[in-house]
C-alpha cells in the first residue's frame, strides 16, 4: 500500500445527557436549553454559529437582548452534533465574548523574547511588519522554513497563505497530541480512519466498551447523548480506567486496570474470544486477512496471564469478553480520541480495531456506521507551488506512518542542534497555546529561542503569545463568518456561522487577517473574495441554497444518496487496503518494519514515592482555552489533585490542602494545587484536569489556580510509527511545604 501521506482516501459516501455523577447532570440540565427557555425567547432576534469551544463543532443559535447584548446560545434542533441541546461549555461560549481579559489590539514585543513587553499596534504596522519578515525568511532559507501551527475554523485560511508561501508545514495539535494513532491504526486495519465526529453508533449499541475514553468528562455532545440514550435501552458499558472516571459511574463493568497495560488486556480479549469461538465468524471469513496469523499470535494471552499485567480478574476479563460477544455486532469498542498516552500508542488502538473487527461491528448497525459528507463545491484557485522540501525531509525516514506533519517533528527542526534537514526560522501560530499543548515546555522554548519570528494569533493573552514578536488579536467566533461546516455524519448536512455582534475592540476574523497578508505578499489570487460571506453566498447558490436560507436556519440536512449507513449481508466490500480485505495482521505495518500484530511490552513503573501523572477533561472547560471564561470558571475555578486515601495517609495530606509537585526531571510545579483525596484514584497514580495553572497574569481570573499537567510532563514517549506524543510516563511526587523564597522564584 502506498504510505497514507501520498493517498488519504475521502470515502464519503455521497453528497442528554448522560445522567452520570450527580455534578454532571445538574450542570447540563440548568446550562442547557429546555424547553421553556426555547419557547420563551423564539420571537427574539437570533443568529446561526456553531460552537468553538470545543471541536464537536456544535450548531446552535445566538439570541441577544432587546439592546442587541448577546444573552444566550442554545442548540440547534436540527443539528445531528448536538441535537437541540449545548454543553455546559458551549453555553457559556458567551464568556469568549465578554471576557474582559481579551486581546484587544494588535501588539507588538520591544523586547527579547522572555521580556514580555509589547507596545500597541495598528493593524496595517502590525500586518506590514509580519508580511515584511515573512518575505525575508522565505528568501534566506527558503518557504519550508516557515512553519504554522493551527488548531480551530481559522485553519483553512491560513493553510491558504502558507500553501500559496510553498511551505506545507502546517501542523494541527489534534493530530500529534491528540488523535493521530487512532487515525493512523484504524487506516491499516480497515483502510479508513473515524473522522470527528467519530462513527460511533452509540445510538443502537448494546455494548459500548471505554477505554480510557472518558464520556461525560469528555463532553463530547453528540456521544454523550446517545450514550445516555443508550443506557436507557439497557446497553451494557464495559469502563477500562484506571480512575473511577464519570463513565465508569454508569458501567455494569469497570476494569480498574494497572495504568499502562491496556494491550494486555486486548490482548487476552483476543485470545477469549478466538479460542472461544466467540467470533464472528461469517464476517471474519468474507472481510479479514490474517485470521491465522493472529489466532498463532495470542495463543499464550490467556486471562491468566493478563491478570498478572493488569492487575484485572480473569473472570472480569472472561465474563466481559462474553458480553461484547452477545452484542455482536452491535458492539463498539470506542477508539479513543486523546490516544498518545505511552508512546506504543497506535499499536493499542489497532488492538481495539482488530477486536471491533473479530466482532463484526465495523459497518454495522450498533458499531460503526458509514459517515455521508456534504461536499460543498469549491473556489478554484491558482495552483500551489509544489514545496522543494517538506516536514518528513526534516528527519527523512522518521514516523513514516504520519499521515499528516507532527507538530513535534516541526519543533525538532527549529533547534539546530538537532541537525534537521532543513531549519525552521519562523513560525505563525493560530488558535493553539502550544505552551500548554506540546509536552516538554524547556524544549519549546529553546525552539523558540531559536526563531527570527513568532507571529501569534489568539483571542485571549495566552501563555503562547507572551512569547511572540507580533500578536494579532482575532474576535470570538460570535463575531465572525467562517467556512461552512460540513463535518461527516449520518446524513450529509452543513451549517453557518455568521457573528451575532460586532468585533469588540479592534480585533478582526480570521478570514480578514489571513487574506490582509495575502495582499500584502502578492498573494490575492488565493483570496478571490474580498469579504468570506461572498464566498460562503457563492457556495451556497450553487448548490441551490443561499446565504439568506442558511441565516434563517442554521443547520440544512440532506438525504444520503443511498440507503447504506450499514453493510448489507450480500454486499461485497473492496477495503481500500493492500489486500482489499480487513487486515487483523497490517502488511501495511510490517512493509514500514513495525509490529504487523500489537504486542505488549512493559512500560516503566514510578519509583518509590512517586506517583503517575494522569489527567483527563472536566464537563466544563476546554483545554486552557475556558479556564478564564467568566461563566465557566463560575462553575469551576481551578483543578484539583487526586490522591488515593491510602497515599494520602501515608503522606499526611488532607483534601483541600495545597501542594505543589515535583515530577521524575525535578521540575516543580510553578502554582500549588488543592488536594482532592478520594477512592475514585488508584494508589499508584494522582490525577488532574488539563489547562489549568496558567502563569499569565493578563488572564486575572486563571493566573496562578490550578496546576499546569503540562509543566510536569518533561518526558515524552515519541509514537515511533507516527510521532504521537505519550504524555503518561511522568511521575510526581508531592511538596508539602515550600519555603517563601522558593514559592517566590
Ligand atoms: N498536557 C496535556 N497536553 C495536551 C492535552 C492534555 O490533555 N494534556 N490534550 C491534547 C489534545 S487532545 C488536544 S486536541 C490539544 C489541544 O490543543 P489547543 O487547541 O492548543 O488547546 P487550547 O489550550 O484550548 O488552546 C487553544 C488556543 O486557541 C485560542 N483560541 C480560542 N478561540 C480562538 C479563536 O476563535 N481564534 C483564535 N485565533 N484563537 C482562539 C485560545 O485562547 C488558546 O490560546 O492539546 C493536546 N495537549
Ligand atoms: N469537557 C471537555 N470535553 C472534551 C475536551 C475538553 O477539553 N473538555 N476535549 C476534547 C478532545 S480534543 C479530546 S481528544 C477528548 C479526550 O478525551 P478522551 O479521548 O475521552 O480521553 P483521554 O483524555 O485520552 O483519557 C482520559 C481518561 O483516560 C484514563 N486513563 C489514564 N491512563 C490510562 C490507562 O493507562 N489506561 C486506560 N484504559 N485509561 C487511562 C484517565 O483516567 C481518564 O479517565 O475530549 C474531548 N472532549
Ligand atoms: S460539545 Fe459543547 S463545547 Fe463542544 S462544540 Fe458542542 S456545545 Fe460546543
Ligand atoms: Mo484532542
Amino acid at each position: 500500500m502506498s504510505s497514507r501521506r501520498e493517498f488519504i482516501r475521502i470515502s464519503f459516501i455521497g453528497a442528554g445527557v448522560l445522567a452520570a455523577g450527580a455534578g454532571t447532570y445538574k450542570v447540563f440540565k440548568t446550562l442547557s436549553s429546555p424547553e421553556e427557555v426555547k419557547k420563551l425567547i423564539v420571537d427574539l432576534k437570533r443568529t446561526p454559529t456553531y460552537c468553538e469551544v470545543c471541536f464537536w463543532k456544535c450548531a446552535g443559535w445566538v439570541y441577544k437582548t432587546s439592546e442587541g447584548k448577546i444573552w444566550k446560545i442554545i442548540g440547534n434542533d436540527e443539528d445531528q452534533h448536538c441535537r437541540g441541546r449545548f454543553c455546559p461549555r458551549g453555553t457559556g461560549g458567551v464568556g469568549m465574548y465578554y471576557d474582559e481579559d481579551r486581546l484587544k489590539t494588535p501588539l507588538i514585543r520591544v523586547e527579547d523574547r522572555g521580556r514580555q513587553v509589547f507596545r500597541e499596534a495598528s493593524w496595517d504596522e502590525a500586518l506590514d511588519l509580519v508580511a515584511g519578515k515573512i518575505k525575508e525568511i522565505s528568501v534566506k532559507y527558503g518557504p519550508e522554513s516557515l512553519a504554522l501551527f493551527t488548531h480551530g475554523s481559522g485553519s483553512s485560511y491560513y493553510s491558504t497563505l502558507f500553501k500559496a508561501l510553498g511551505s506545507e508545514n502546517i501542523a494541527e495539535p489534534s493530530y500529534a497530541q491528540c488523535r493521530g494513532p487512532r487515525d493512523e491504526a484504524f487506516f491499516a486495519t480497515f483502510g479508513e480512519e473515524v473522522y470527528s465526529p467519530e462513527i460511533t453508533d452509540i445510538r443502537d449499541t448494546k455494548c459500548l466498551v471505554l477505554i480510557g475514553s472518558h464520556l461525560g468528562e469528555n463532553m463530547h455532545n453528540g456521544q454523550v447523548q446517545e450514550m445516555s440514550d443508550a443506557i436507557d435501552k439497557g446497553a451494557t458499558i464495559i469502563t477500562v480506567d484506571p480512575r473511577f472516571s464519570t463513565a465508569a459511574g454508569k458501567s455494569k463493568f469497570w476494569l480498574p486496570l494497572k495504568p499502562a497495560t491496556d494491550i494486555a488486556l486486548l490482548l487476552a480479549w483476543m485470545h477469549e474470544i478466538i479460542y472461544n469461538e466467540y467470533y464472528d465468524k461469517k464476517y471474519v471469513e468474507k472481510y479479514c486477512s490474517g485470521f491465522d496469523q493472529l489466532k498463532a499470535h495470542v495463543k499464550d494471552f490467556t486471562p491468566e496471564w493478563a491478570y498478572g499485567i493488569t492487575a484485572i480478574r480473569p473472570d472480569l476479563i472472561r465474563r466481559t469478553a462474553k458480553e461484547m460477544a452477545d452484542a455482536s455486532p452491535a458492539v463498539i469498542v470506542h477508539p479513543g480520541r486523546h490516544v498518545t498516552w505511552y508512546g506504543d500508542d497506535t499499536q493499542r488502538v489497532r488492538a481495539i480495531a482488530i477486536l471491533n473487527a473479530l466482532l463484526g461491528s465495523w459497518g454495522s448497525r450498533g458499531g460503526f456506521y458509514r459517515p455521508a459528507k456534504f461536499e460543498l463545491p469549491a473556489v478554484s484557485l491558482p495552483l500551489y507551488k509544489i514545496p522543494s522540501k517538506t516536514w518528513s525531509d526534516a528527519f527523512p525516514g522518521k514516523y513514516p506512518v504520519a499521515s499528516s506533519p507532527v507538530s513535534n517533528a516541526l519543533i525538532e527542526a527549529s533547534i539546530p542542534e538537532n541537525n534537521p534537514g532543513f531549519l525552521i526560522k519562523g513560525w505563525f501560530v493560530n488558535g493553539t497555546n502550544l505552551m500548554l499543548t506540546i509536552p516538554d515546555q524547556t524544549n519549546t522554548l529553546k525552539a523558540i529561542q531559536n526563531l527570527e519570528l513568532l507571529v501569534a494569533v489568539d483571542t485571549m493573552p495566552m501563555e503562547i503569545t507572551g512569547w511572540a514578536d507580533v500578536i494579532l488579536p482575532e474576535c470570538t467566533y460570535l463575531e465572525r463568518f467562517d467556512a461552512l461546516r460540513a463535518a461527516p455524519h449520518r446524513k450529509p448536512a452543513i451549517a453557518l456561522r455568521m457573528p451575532a455582534v460586532e468585533p469588540l475592540n479592534n480585533t478582526k476574523p480570521g478570514y480578514w487577517i489571513a487574506r490582509q497578508l495575502a495582499l500584502k505578499l502578492g498573494f490575492e489570487d488565493y483570496f478571490p473574495y474580498e469579504k468570506l460571506e461572498d464566498q460562503l453566498d457563492w457556495q451556497l447558490k450553487k448548490i441551490g441554497s443561499s446565504l439568506e436560507e442558511m441565516k434563517r436556519i442554521g443547520v440544512k440536512t440532506f438525504d444520503r444518496e443511498l440507503d447504506d449507513l450499514y453493510y448489507t449481508d450480500n454486499e461485497i466490500i473492496e477495503f481500500p487496503t493492500d489486500s482489499g480485505k480487513i487486515e487483523l495482521y497490517s502488511t501495511y505495518f510490517e512493509q514500514y518494519g513495525f509490529d504487523p500484530l500489537p504486542k505488549y511490552v512493559a512500560h516503566e513503573e514510578p519509583p518509590p514515592g512517586y506517583y503517575r501523572l494522569n489527567y483527563g477533561r472536566a464537563p466544563m472547560h476546554t483545554f486552557s482555552r475556558t479556564s478564564n471564561n467568566p461563566n465557566l470558571t463560575d462553575l469551576m475555578d481551578e483543578n484539583t489533585l487526586w490522591i488515593n486515601p491510602k497515599v494520602a495517609k501515608e503522606w499526611g495530606i488532607k483534601t483541600d490542602q495545597m501542594v505543589w509537585l515535583r515530577n521524575q526531571d525535578e521540575v516543580v510545579s510553578e502554582f500549588p494545587v488543592k488536594v482532592r483525596v478520594t477512592e475514585r484514584i488508584r494508589w499508584d497514580s494522582v490525577y488532574m484536569v488539563h489547562g489549568f495553572g496558567h502563569a499569565r497574569k493578563q488572564m486575572k481570573r486563571c493566573y496562578g489556580k490550578g496546576a499546569s499537567d503540562t509543566q510536569l510532563i518533561t518526558k515524552v514517549l515519541n509514537d515511533p510509527i507516527m510521532g504521537g506524543t505519550g504524555m503518561r510516563g511522568n511521575f510526581v511526587t508531592f511538596i508539602t511545604e515550600k519555603s517563601e523564597t522558593e514559592v517566590a522564584s
